[in-house]
């Protein structure tokens, strides 16, 4: 390992005896290798837990089990040997752990009982869970009003945790409920409802099995969702068209070598192609891609006359708005030559069953809401939604973001969902709209939000604008965290905090009626059960519904909800969800039978719940990438192969030749030669936002260059480190997401060492 070069270039199919080989090294370092083979071959299974990786779903409740490098990474990581003890923590003061990196924080292992800040010594003191509640219970009811207070979700918590904790913070008076969804696929869901009357994606894993083509856009599986390979696999091998647009070429998306194939795993296979056709289009030129796909569909004819006629509206304008559109500025946008763009388009023409699946590289720009919208009437204009092997498919993070959000988690809900809540549990619940992440920076920062709770996730780190947002959590009253793992926001903290360490899902979770199970739902709407079967990692661990029913009971003595009996057999948990939440009758039966249930999704019949029960085609103008025009380059924020999210597992990026470094910045051999800078050179990133008096310049240090394929004006770095970049700002339209794959940055020399 250590005399490998820094940089090389891997040439191996993703997958393969790599994926084993970094596998085994995760668990050994985690110091999990006996317990960690059993606890593997759980993941994902009838009987066992839903992988804490990504949502990307099982293939089927009998399969054998599906390995996944990184969801090894994940589980190892959950059920490493290590821990953080009271003593761990009198080592080191809060000061001397914010000068550590993420690798370090996230390598210290399992938290493993409450604590709380003390200023005086600057240490976390451990804290007992009745002292815990009973101090978060009188600094929430200190609050002049409700709305004082932030509750922030990570998309990891189980469907009855979330429940419960809307239901507490609804009863406690508020819609505050910003989530890890507002930075990661909320422009999804703010394009699908208007478009298709749903804000969930439509194919089940069984289209994967029909389609003739399947378009990625933006998404990166062979780190990201590893399982989704074996689709894409299957689907190459049988013919499927498999089209990638990526500025990068991606490995995972060019090659696959899947460690349960013998054939692929033969010494010298190349395994298995994936992508037939491979785009790479500037930063930000997807909506040009799309307007010119549709403009060719429409030109050739090539649209579904009965479909477009019985299901939806708004064509000819849309149609008329495409066939105007001229090709230098489709090119230009898109950063793709006109034949490339027609090529793309026949290969949808030729497919009568095409499947759209988009990631972060979609939803994290200005325009994302468009760019979906504009993916939504390519599929409208030939009839691939409610049709088997067609329809749109967001690629969701978090393993329950998805689920989350259908309990509740939102900080606009329904009112028909908020009529449901309060007649069910006997209270008028808030109506006014809540605060997003963005919204919630604010209010910390300028002293409106004053106490933040978070139900996991790493809110310091994950958030842009890394100076700004640290300011505010810094200005709260009182921070606290229900946490696995150390992380940045328990060192970045208010003027009081405390740290809730829970049990992750890979444990066994005994409440007074016996072992639980909790649900989750993931990205194609399958809900199902999750079981731990791990020893805590510690004695003290509470369960999240148990904390969030423990601090409820403390902060709101006169609440009708039986908050402690509920948490005692979560099928109570799931009774109440079942007369709340619409999809979820007989939810306690149901999701126990093989493999759970499908959530109802009209738009596989072609029912589309809009105000007028059409499908919408609409029309969005293209308009300039900011950053060029300004002589800027376009920064996206992407993630390594070693981390998960803002937790950094390692610091190698294996498939894109990085080893034992993470501050680094791909760039296109033509601008370094154009900028004057060489390969392997540092430099100082810095942001350029707004103009004039309003010009402001955010900067990250100490990247090292890398010559690399990608476009010419676009740069790739990892984030949570180029977050500072990121300004609160500058965030998609209508959906409110931080732009972080479209930072407008320029390059600044070190002065020599
Ligand atoms: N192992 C692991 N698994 C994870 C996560 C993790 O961190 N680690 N995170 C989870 C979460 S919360 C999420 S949301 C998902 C994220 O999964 P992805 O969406 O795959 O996440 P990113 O790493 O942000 O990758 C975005 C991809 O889009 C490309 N891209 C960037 N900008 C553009 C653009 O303008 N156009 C196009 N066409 N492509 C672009 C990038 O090159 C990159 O390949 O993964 C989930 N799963
Ligand atoms: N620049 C840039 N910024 C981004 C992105 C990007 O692509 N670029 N991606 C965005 C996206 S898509 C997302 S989803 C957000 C992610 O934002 P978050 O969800 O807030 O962050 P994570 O890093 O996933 O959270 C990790 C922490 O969760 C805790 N944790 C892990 N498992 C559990 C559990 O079971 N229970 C509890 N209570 N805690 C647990 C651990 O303490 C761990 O440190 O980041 C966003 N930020
Ligand atoms: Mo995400």
């Amino acid at each position: 390992m250590s005399q490998r070069k820094p940089i090389d270039v891997y040439l191996k199919p993703a997958g393969g005896w790599d994926a084993l080989k970094s596998s085994w090294h995760a668990l050994r370092e985690q110091q999990v290798v006996m317990k960690g083979a059993s606890t593997l071959l759980r993941t994902n299974q009838p009987a066992g837990f839903d992988c804490p990786g990504c949502a990307w779903p099982d293939r089927n409740a009998h399969s054998t089990f599906e390995f996944c490098e990184n969801g090894v990474k994940a589980v190892a990581n959950e059920a490493t040997g290590k821990r953080v003890t009271r003593e761990f923590f009198a080592a080191h003061s809060v000061t001397a752990l914010l000068a550590q990196d993420d690798h370090f924080l996230e390598a210290q292992g399992r938290l493993t009982e409450p604590m709380a800040f003390d200023a005086g010594s600057d240490r976390y003191l451990p804290i007992t869970w009745d002292d815990a509640f009973a101090r978060i219970a009188a600094a929430l009811n200190a609050l002049a009003s409700p709305d004082e207070a932030i509750f922030y979700t990570s998309g990891r918590a189980s469907n009855e945790a979330a429940f419960l904790y809307q239901l507490f913070v609804r009863e406690f008076g508020t819609n505050n409920l910003p989530d890890c969804s507002n930075m990661c696929h909320e422009p999804s869901g703010v394009a699908l409802i208007e478009q298709f009357g749903s804000g969930k994606g439509s194919v089940l894993l069984q289209d994967f099995e029909r389609a003739q083509a399947i378009f990625v856009f933006g998404q990166n599986p062979g780190t990201n969702h590893p399982r989704m390979l074996g689709e894409l696999r299957e689907a190459a091998k049988r013919g499927c068209r498999i089209v990638a647009f990526n500025p990068l070429r991606e490995r995972g998306l060019e090659r696959f070598a899947d460690p349960k194939s013998p054939a692929d795993m033969r010494p010298g296979s190349a395994g298995v192609r994936i992508a037939s056709d491979y785009f790479q289009p500037r930063i930000g030129g997807d909506l040009a891609v799309a307007l010119a796909m549709a403009k060719v569909v429409v030109e050739r004819g090539a649209v579904d006359r009965d479909f477009i006629a019985a299901h939806t509206h708004g064509f000819e304008l849309f149609a008329a708005s495409v066939r105007a559109l001229e090709w230098p500025e489709l090119e230009c946008e898109s950063g793709l030559t006109r034949a490339q763009l027609e090529h793309a388009a026949q290969l949808y023409i030729d497919s009568d069953a095409t499947i759209f699946c988009w990631g972060m590289g979609i939803t994290q720009h200005h325009r994302s809401v468009a760019t979906i919208q504009m993916l939504g009437n390519l599929l409208l204009l030939r009839g691939n939604v409610g049709k088997p092997g067609a329809g749109p498919c967001p690629v969701r993070g978090h393993s329950n973001v998805q689920g989350d959000r259908t309990m509740g988690i939102y900080e606009k809900p329904a009112d028909a969902f908020l009529d449901a809540l309060g007649a069910e549990f006997g209270f008028a619940p808030p109506r006014a709209h809540g605060f997003d992440t963005l919204d919630a920076i604010a209010a910390m920062r300028d002293g409106r939000g004053k106490v933040f709770f978070a139900l996991g996730g790493n809110f310091a780190a994950a958030t842009p604008d890394t100076v700004a947002t640290q300011a505010a959590l810094r200005h709260c009253e009182l921070t606290v965290h229900v946490s696995t793992k150390l992380n940045r926001s328990h060192l970045v903290h208010g003027r009081d905090a405390l740290i809730l360490p829970c049990l992750g899902r890979t444990e066994i979770d005994v409440q007074a009626a016996g072992p639980q199970a909790v649900t989750v739902e993931d990205s194609m709407s399958m809900v199902h059960l999750s079981a731990g079967m791990n020893p805590p990692a510690s004695e003290q661990l509470l369960s999240e519904p148990a904390i969030v029913a423990r601090l409820a009971a403390a902060t709101l003595p006169r609440s009708r909800t039986p908050w402690l009996a509920l948490v005692e057999d979560y099928d109570r948990i799931r009774a109440r969800i079942a007369r709340v939440v619409d999809g979820f009758d007989d939810f306690n039966a149901r999701v126990r039978s093989a493999g759970g249930f499908h959530l109802h999704h009209p738009n596989r019949e072609r029912a589309f719940p809009t105000h007028d029960c059409c499908a919408h085609f609409f029309v969005h103008p293209l308009i300039g990438v900011r950053a060029r025009d300004a002589g800027l380059l376009t920064l996206m924020t992407v993630r390594s192969h070693d981390q998960y999210n803002t937790t950094v597992y390692g610091l190698d990026d294996r498939y894109r030749g990085v080893h034992g470094l993470r501050r680094v910045c791909f760039i296109a051999p033509a601008d370094l030669q154009r900028l004057g800078f060489a390969d392997g050179e540092h430099v100082d990133l810095v942001s350029v936002w707004g103009e004039g008096a309003q010009l402001q310049e955010r900067e990250a240090p100490d990247f090292r260059l890398v010559a690399y394929d990608i476009p010419a004006g676009c740069l790739a770095a990892y984030f949570p480190e180029t977050n500072p970049l990121v300004p609160l700002d500058s965030y998609a339209e209508r959906a409110r997401t931080p732009a972080s794959k479209a930072i407008p940055v320029r390059l600044r020399k070190r002065a020599a060492a």
